[in-house]
């Protein structure tokens, strides 16, 4: 119990969590899901250190290179990658690596290899890196099919069968948000003690928000759904509007979702046909997160963690958030 004024001596911090709870499952868990998620704990604390200081070491800027998808690569971007590739590597725990800033998959060669895939997204939000507004890293978990020993097929499967998802948001603090399927739990990085603290139990997305989170500069290419739901949260008969907010990365505009409640939405449009956000690496985490928080993550027509991927890189429509306002939109789609 905490006194006013005196730090508490009961501190959980993200490795004790995860512990506890894979010892819930019993002779199931062998404790190597645990170690993965240290090596990404590290990861995050590692690039937590260079996103705060890129500018006194000479971080900001372009790498000078294009990634997978045609984004001009951030030397930040760049090195987020490297650390979370060698990292998940070395931890001898992965089969199938999947990055946003590799065009190919990484299949783990036989001495280092375990039986879980990542798939992530090394630093999301580039935009706003050289302006120093939040980004994050975003992952997903899948373990290898019986009997497989790690090709692409083990990570070209629905969301709904990742075995954890999460992300970390490097803001004022850095904060690691992880569901392992049973709930989501929010920690924040003691700088000072080197660990992920146990700071937001058992997230649950309020089931209405007030506020909504799109690009609404592309809205002379939206289609009518989103266009006519937009209108009805801007013109309410009640006259209480919704408020707007919007990051431009993804994890910061989710991570407020999550907390406040809303609806966070990426649509596809008459330009971009199937929406920007990366299906396997930016949705289906975020997506996975979602719905263990209590809320809804769909494409307007279908529940995002049901899809199938056909290639790794592709992209999908996302909206996802406050069970009720999702819902609200999703009347404008099957109308
Ligand atoms: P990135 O992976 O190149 O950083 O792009 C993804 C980001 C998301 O974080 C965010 O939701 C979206 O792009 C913002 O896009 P836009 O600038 O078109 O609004
Ligand atoms: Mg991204």
């Amino acid at each position: 119990m905490a006194t006013e004024g005196v730090p508490s001596s009961e501190i959980i911090t993200l490795t004790r969590h995860v512990l506890h709870d894979q010892m819930r499952l019993g002779a199931a868990a062998t404790g190597d899901l645990t170690l993965l998620l240290t090596a990404i704990q590290v990861t995050s604390k590692f690039i937590a250190t260079n996103v705060r200081k890129a500018r006194l070491i000479n971080l900001i800027g372009l790498a000078g290179d294009t990634n997978s998808t045609g984004d001009e690569q951030k030397k930040l971007d760049v090195l987020s990658n490297d650390i979370m590739v060698n990292s998940l590597r070395a931890s001898g725990k992965t089969a199938v690596l999947v990055s946003e800033e590799l065009e190919d998959a990484i299949i783990i060669e036989e001495k280092n290899r375990g039986k879980y895939c990542v798939v992530f997204d090394p630093l999301d939000g580039s935009s706003n890196i050289d302006a120093g507004v939040n980004i994050g890293t975003i992952f997903g978990i899948y373990q290898i099919r019986p009997g497989s020993k790690g090709t692409i097929e083990d990570v070209l499967r629905p969301g709904s069968e990742m075995v954890a998802a999460g992300y970390t948001m490097y803001g004022s603090s850095a904060n690691l948000v992880l569901s392992t399927g049973s709930g989501v739990n929010g920690y924040t990085l003691d700088a000072a003690l080197g660990e992920f603290i146990l700071t937001h139990p058992d997230i649950q997305i309020p089931p209405r928000g007030k506020i909504y989170s799109f690009n609404e500069g592309n809205s002379m290419f939206f289609h009518p759904p989103v266009v006519e739901y937009l209108k009805s949260i801007k013109y309410p008969a009640s006259g209480k509007p919704y408020s707007a907010r919007y990051i431009g990365s993804m994890v910061a505009d989710v991570h407020r979702t999550f907390l406040y409640g809303g609806i966070f939405g990426y649509p596809d449009d008459k330009k971009s046909k199937s929406g920007k956000l990366r299906l396997l690496y930016e949705a289906f985490p975020m997506a996975f997160l979602t719905e263990q928080a209590g809320g809804i993550a769909t494409t307007g027509t279908q529940r995002i963690l049901d899809i199938v991927p056909k290639s790794i890189h592709e992209r999908c429509p996302v909206f996802l958030g406050s069970k009720e306002d999702v819902q609200d939109l999703m009347k404008f789609y099957s109308a």
